[in-house]
């Protein structure tokens, strides 16, 4: 345990002191919106990644998977912030494009974590893992040829559009939604709605700036970073959340 806890800091601290070596090239200037909110959401990222990784020492061992991997996910997007908004600062502007490369590792991990929570209270398929795993890697693929325009951004789109649709269907109705409706287990079926409503109604963000970012090209990347940096509070940090306040409830529930 306290080897993993080295491991953790010692990772974050690596990956945080390039940049700092590097403070002297690039001054952010204090009344940046958008760099702000780069610069904020990085030190929630960092912070919300050193928790889980911590935390998951002090729950029921079916849930340590889920916390390492909503851990791995703040983490990985910590880099990338860290990354973009170097960019950002240089530049004046960060493609939206450069989000894509987190996405296609985070977002599919995210939507594993209905898998792994499930797994902590009961026996699931595997088939649902690979199911949850295919669906959210095609979404990201095919936009992200869409917004590069390798292929035309409406088939990326709808494509796309098509797999989230999918996963919805999956986590609500499909194998998933009615393994969570059978489990019985109070803090997992509460933290599994959480996380539905936020793939639900939070995610719809994406679909629509790429529409006005690139369909219709109506919105600006400056404005659409603000937006998503906000946006990951909920859908990064506090979905993370979630998943420790049920480990939590449930390792009380199993102690008492
Ligand atoms: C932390 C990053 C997250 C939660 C990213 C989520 C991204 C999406 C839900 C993207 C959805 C999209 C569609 C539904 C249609 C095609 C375009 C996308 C990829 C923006």
């Amino acid at each position: 345990m306290k080897r993993l806890k080295l491991l953790a800091f010692t990772s974050v601290t690596l990956f945080a002191l390039p940049n700092i070596a590097n403070a002297d090239m690039n001054f952010l200037p204090p009344d940046d919106i958008v760099g702000i909110s780069f610069w904020v959401i990085s030190m929630g990222l960092l912070s919300a990644t050193v928790f889980f990784f911590i935390e998951r020492g002090s729950v029921n061992p079916n849930w340590r998977t889920a916390l390492t991997v909503a851990g791995i996910i703040t983490g990985i997007a910590f880099v990338n912030y860290l990354y973009i908004r170097n960019v950002y600062v240089s530049q004046g502007e960060a493609t939206i494009l450069y989000r894509y490369i987190d996405w296609i590792i985070t977002m599919p991990l995210q939507m594993i974590l209905f898998y792994l929570i499930l797994s902590a209270v009961r026996k699931v398929p595997k088939s649902l893992f690979w199911k949850l795993l295919s669906g959210s890697v095609l979404m990201v693929l095919v936009a992200y040829l869409g917004v590069s325009e390798n292929i035309p951004s409406i088939v990326g789109f709808t494509i796309g559009l098509g797999a989230w649709i999918y996963l919805l269907y999956e986590i609500f109705s499909g194998e998933a939604g009615r393994a969570a409706a059978r489990s019985g287990n109070k803090p997992m079926v509460n933290a599994y709605g959480s996380m539905r409503m936020i793939v639900t109604v939070v995610w719809a963000i994406y679909p629509l700036g790429y529409v006005f970012g690139y369909i219709t090209n109506s919105v600006d990347d400056n404005l659409l970073n603000i937006v998503y940096n906000i946006a990951d509070f909920i859908n990064k940090i506090a979905f993370g959340l979630i998943i420790w306040a049920a480990a939590m409830q449930n390792t009380a529930q199993r102690s008492r």
